[in-house]
């Protein structure tokens, strides 16, 4: 039971769950070892990026002995894709291909990802067991506020939903008042949105005098974005919900690769019987687990574009499985090693900075971080909104301390510049933190 009354969601019965999630870790890596096997034969022999690639380093499908043996395959990069652009990296004729997404990129061509009818169905299947661990059952009222399109949240968690048995509203990112209208009439249990964007609709709520805390939602389903443990405390007490993670990249299939459990929140659950994870160094070695490290994924089941040691970027490391004891978890991902700031030789990323704004109340949690080199020196300013309510002496002496803090924690000076409330763009999907307006 929460503050205001509400009962929480239950965790899933075991007795629901699919068999994969109950199997033993020896079951499930025989599964995984005759699932790769298939998945590298598939790609050498009919994806030419893969033929190419293995022969350079001279490794062949059948090199693929045991689960390790997935070290002797080359890295597939998100480069890799580019240049197959459209339909290169496609497996199976052009024509069974029934869907086609496309991750945005900000420059240059996007990378499309291509699914058969199979692996949509799959795909549907792990986004159903993803909402159910985080608490959603079958007949529940689930709004998705993930953007639809050739971003693969929207469609992604909407069939998903349907897989379940709930009730999808497919509301898509963007027109907050009618997001706050719509929860308000249709009081759904659960809503799926980033996690910056459900902040927009708390503001939402506020502005036409609801609280947020006093609507029928119960749990969200949020990612696409890092976000900290410091933002799911903020998000759960503002709302009084149960704010859970979702892992997923279009290249490798969309939201729900992994998801937390309702019961433990302890970083995602990766859903192994369909990937199959690594974690490298930065000078590409295979780590142990428990190290951190780059997320390195392998596609065991996709059919349309099976994808080898693809490299996300991602920074985490792998840990035991708890809630679902036979498969690995990840620690929530905050950072990816493309978005790493380098201020004066000192590393930050954005995540450290957001849990550094969010422990300072009289600072709201909208902030973007702006990067400029005036004096042929690099600088860091924080541009972040004073919380409504709070006076402009108060929020300028919580951004001493905000630059006091940064710099103990991350031993490095920047600067802060309070500004109004709504003053920082909202996003309705993934948002856009550091803004580098630095010439390069
Ligand atoms: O963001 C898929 C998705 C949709 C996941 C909805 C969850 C919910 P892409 O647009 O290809 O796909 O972006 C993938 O987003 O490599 C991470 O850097 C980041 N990301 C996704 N989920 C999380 C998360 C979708 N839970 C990229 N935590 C990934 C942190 C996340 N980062």
């Amino acid at each position: 039971m929460s503050t205001t009354g509400k009962t929480r969601l239950a965790a899933a019965p075991h007795d629901s769950l699919d068999p994969e999630e109950r199997m033993s870790r020896d079951e499930l890596e025989s599964i995984q070892l005759r699932r790769l096997q298939h998945t590298v034969r598939t790609a050498y022999e009919k994806v030419p990026t893969y033929r190419t690639k293995f022969d350079e380093v001279g490794v062949h499908p059948d090199d693929i002995k045991a689960l390790d043996d997935v070290e002797k395959l080359p890295f597939t990069t998100k480069e890799d894709l580019r240049k197959a652009y459209p339909f290169g990296m496609f497996a199976i004729p052009r024509e069974d291909v029934v869907r086609i997404h496309a991750s945005s990129g900000t420059t240059g061509r996007p990378t499309v990802v291509g699914y058969s009818r199979n692996d949509l169905q799959i795909w549907a299947g792990l986004v159903a067991r993803s909402l159910r661990a985080s608490g959603v059952r079958p007949g529940m009222i689930v709004h998705n506020a993930y953007g639809y399109g050739l971003f693969t949240g929207g469609l992604g968690l909407h069939a998903g939903v349907e897989a379940l048995g709930a009730t999808v509203v497919p509301m898509s990112g963007g027109q907050t008042a009618k997001q706050v209208q719509l929860i308000h009439d249709f009081e759904p249990e659960v809503i799926l949105c980033t996690p910056s964007y459900l902040l927009t609709i708390a503001d939402g709520m506020s502005a036409a005098g609801i609280d947020p805390r006093s609507t029928s939602l119960k749990v969200g389903v949020l990612g696409a974005e890092p976000w900290t443990n410091k933002l799911r405390e903020d998000i759960e007490a503002h709302l009084d919900i149960d704010a859970l993670d979702i892992y997923g990249l279009s290249e490798v299939m969309g939201p729900g690769v992994g998801n937390e459990c309702i019961e433990s929140k302890d970083g995602p659950h990766l859903w192994e019987d369909h990937f199959l994870p690594e974690i490298i160094a930065e000078d590409s070695t295979v780590l142990p687990d428990g190290e951190r490290g780059e997320l390195v994924l392998t596609t065991l089941t996709r059919e349309a574009m099976p994808v080898i040691r693809y490299r996300t970027r991602d920074l985490t490391r792998l840990l035991p499985g708890t809630a679902r004891p036979n498969v690995r978890r990840i620690e929530k991902i905050t950072g990816r090693n493309d978005d790493m700031i380098i201020l004066r030789g000192v590393n930050i990323f954005p995540t450290q900075i957001e849990e550094i704004v969010l422990a300072l109340p009289e600072l709201a949690p909208h902030f973007i971080i702006e990067l400029t080199r005036p004096k042929r020196l690099d600088e860091l300013t924080v541009k972040v909104e004073r919380r409504d309510g709070t006076d402009l002496a108060v929020a300028t002496t919580a951004a001493t301390t905000l630059v006091r803090r940064v710099r103990t924690a991350l031993g490095c000076n920047i600067a802060v510049d309070v500004v109004d409330p709504g003053a920082i763009e909202r996003s309705a999907g993934k948002f856009q933190r550091v803004h580098d307006l630095r010439e390069h």
